[in-house]
């Protein structure tokens, strides 16, 4: 008989309208190999239905969070994102994830990394992805986490507390190619990175109305084929090498709005299409509309002031306050604040018991 695999600490929390299993540092191996082999067997992987583990079966519940105190002063935790493969092997520390981002100041608090405040909680988070920052401040009445409260994302059923979220401009460019339009695979893109490398097309370049059911633009071989060639080539133009196996960059299909928002979206992540669409992926298509001579004028409809826009997705929308800094002399257009409201729930914590090795 062989001896019964040692559980692992482990939480799982909606994070916006992606979920995942969130970890100490402390309670994982160190070593990345070991680790990723351990997720995989936690989360079931590969195989279509993660039947035997943790996972949800599609990428967007297919997610991990490894979280420690920071080293330095400036920020509380290091947050580490994991994309775990659904039907393969692969553990991919490659992109990032604002979506779960959302509960990382709440995990963070649970677990005692943080001192809670009485009203409401603020933590400076580090993404150790990117190096990039965040603050998360959502409320802690009685120096508890709330996860009840009447904020409503698009995509999640009922209400709960809100977590807003601020991101700093990002140490990267924000137009990664060097130009505010390329032509990849004979179409006509925007290069975007506001904290998620995404592809922005047209919709009617690519013969789509942009207002597809996901399943639909999933079914269709041509396009799949498509958006492989423009990734790949986004890829090498963007800094990002061979793209062929990552998860980023993703790519934002464009429309007009139909419901009162700046645009329409449908984002491919990269292979399957997203049912709403990431926090940083809006962060980027946002900043990206607001490029002059980008692939969104004649496309979006932005409001004539102010720094909110509305990106509508297959799930409703998702708002995102985005600005970008013009420089003087021709220079490219760099990212200036992001900030989205998130809400994020505790679903359970206890021990996971991975499969055996
Ligand atoms: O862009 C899906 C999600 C994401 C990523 C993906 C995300 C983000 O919705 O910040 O949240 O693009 O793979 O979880």
């Amino acid at each position: 008989m062989t001896a019964p695999a040692a559980g692992v600490r482990c939480m799982l929390l909606r994070g916006g309208t992606s979920k995942g299993c969130y970890f100490l540092a402390e309670d994982l191996p160190a070593e990345p190999a070991l680790r990723d082999a351990l997720l995989l067997r936690i989360m079931g992987s590969p195989d279509t239905r993660q039947i035997d583990g943790l996972g949800g079966a599609h990428p967007l519940t297919s997610k991990v969070a490894v979280v420690r105190p920071s080293a330095g002063p400036d920020t509380d935790v290091d947050y580490l994102f994991l994309q775990v493969g659904v039907s393969t092997t692969e553990v991919s520390d490659r992109q990032n994830c604002g979506n779960l981002l959302a509960g990382v100041g709440p995990f963070a608090v649970e677990r005692g990394l943080v001192t809670p405040g009485r009203v409401e909680t603020s933590v400076r988070i580090r993404m150790l992805n990117t190096g990039d920052l965040a603050t998360a401040t959502f409320p802690t009445p009685d120096g508890r986490v709330a996860y009840e409260g009447d904020a409503e994302i698009s995509g999640v059923p009922g209400t709960a507390a809100p977590v807003v979220i601020e991101f700093p401009p990002g140490s990267g460019p924000l137009l990664p190619t060097g130009s505010v339009r390329d032509t990849l695979a004979g179409l006509s893109v925007t290069c975007v990175d506001n904290g998620m490398p995404t592809v922005l097309i047209a919709a009617s370049a690519l013969r789509l109305t942009g207002y597809e059911d996901p399943a639909e633009l999933e079914a269709d071989p041509v396009l799949a084929q498509r958006i492989r060639e423009v990734r790949i080539e986004a890829g090498l133009l963007m800094g990002l090498g061979d793209v062929a196996g990552t998860t980023v960059p993703k790519v934002s299909v464009l429309a007009p709005p139909r419901h009162g928002g700046a645009v329409s979206t449908r984002t491919f992540i990269p292979v399957r299409c997203h049912t709403s669409i990431g926090v940083l992926g809006a962060a980027s298509v946002a900043a990206g509309l607001r490029v002059t001579g980008g692939v969104g004028e004649g496309v979006a409809r932005l409001p004539a002031r102010g720094d909110r826009l509305r990106i509508e997705h297959p799930t409703g929308f998702l708002e995102i306050e985005s600005a970008v800094e013009q420089k003087a002399g021709g220079a490219l257009p760099g990212a200036g604040r992001t900030a989205v409201v998130r809400t994020a729930r505790k679903i359970f914590d206890g021990t996971a018991f991975p499969r055996p090795a």
